[in-house]
């Protein structure tokens, strides 16, 4: 069966795989993020090599008014959204709390707890309409355990493990699976905006050790939107075989 599946975030990384894997599967997709051109060309990559319908959808998750007409302006074939990704996020700076920037504390907490919440205020409504759907949001093992210096970022992905687990208690009555899914280290853009464009740096992350890639994220969000009706997993934790917990990674 063709699905639609909403995934914010789609210009990079995780989104961008997840786009490309559902495609491959055949589904028609609703792409999100802020870089129009990188979101343009995806759309028409996908549509070319697997001849679905892709719309390109250029907003940002921290601006609410922007989610609410972004949503509420979709045609309505677009509003029989089965799959919703939130996907899009960031981690800002690496800082002590005590030196901690304020506009980066901002920026994650707009983009990863209220652009997520935004994004299923105005997306839930449509699925408990249709008394079915499954919201997908991506945690992070830095929302199972703090590490230095991930003050904020790892409040953030917290605030996803509550959130999730609160929307999978708020929609269960109307049959609405909710799934987290929390990866490890995986070598995307994540670092590079981390660290402000500082590339020596990010890199440096990834040295030593194979981390996840996009694409194992993207097949984790693939597999759990395949099983029974009847069936959901509520949460996955993966991560790359080297890494053991959020600081204890294996560089051989
Ligand atoms: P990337 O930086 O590669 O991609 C992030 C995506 O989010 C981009 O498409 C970006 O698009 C989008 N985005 C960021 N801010 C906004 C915004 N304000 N409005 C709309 N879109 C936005 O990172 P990843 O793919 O690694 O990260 C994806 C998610 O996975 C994030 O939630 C991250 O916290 C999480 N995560 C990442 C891990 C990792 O190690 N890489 C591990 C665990 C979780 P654009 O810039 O065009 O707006
Ligand atoms: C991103 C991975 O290393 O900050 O969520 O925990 S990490």
């Amino acid at each position: 069966m063709t699905k639609i599946i909403f995934i914010t975030g789609a210009t990079a990384g995780f989104g961008k795989a997840i786009a490309r894997k559902f495609a491959a599967g055949g589904h028609n997709l609703i792409i999100t993020g802020r870089r129009k051109v990188l979101l343009d060309e995806l759309a028409k990559e996908l549509i070319i090599a697997y001849n679905i319908e892709v719309l390109p959808l250029c907003f940002d998750v921290r601006k609410l008014k922007e989610v609410e007409e972004a949503v509420t302006a979709l045609p309505d074939k677009w509003k029989l959204i089965d799959v919703l990704v939130n996907n899009a996020g960031l981690a800002v700076g690496l800082n002590p709390i005590h030196e901690g920037l304020v506009d980066d504390w901002e920026r994650m907490i707009d983009t990863n707890v209220k652009g997520l919440l935004y994004m299923t205020r105005f997306v839930s409504p449509l699925m408990v309409t249709r008394k079915q759907g499954h919201i997908i949001n991506i945690g992070s093992i830095a929302g199972r355990e703090v590490y230095p210096m991930g003050n904020v970022y790892c409040g953030s992905k917290f605030a996803v493990d509550a959130i999730s687990k609160g929307t999978r208690i708020d929609l269960v009555s109307h049959n609405i699976k909710v799934t987290q899914i929390a990866p490890g280290a995986a070598e995307t853009e994540f670092s590079l905006v981390r660290f402000k464009g500082d590339k020596d740096r990010a890199d440096n992350v990834y040295r030593g050790f194979q981390p996840l890639k996009a694409e194992d994220v993207a097949d984790a969000v693939f597999y759990v939107t395949t099983l029974p009706a009847h069936v959901n997993i509520n949460d996955m934790v993966l991560m790359p075989v080297a890494q053991a917990s959020a600081v204890t990674i294996f560089k051989g």
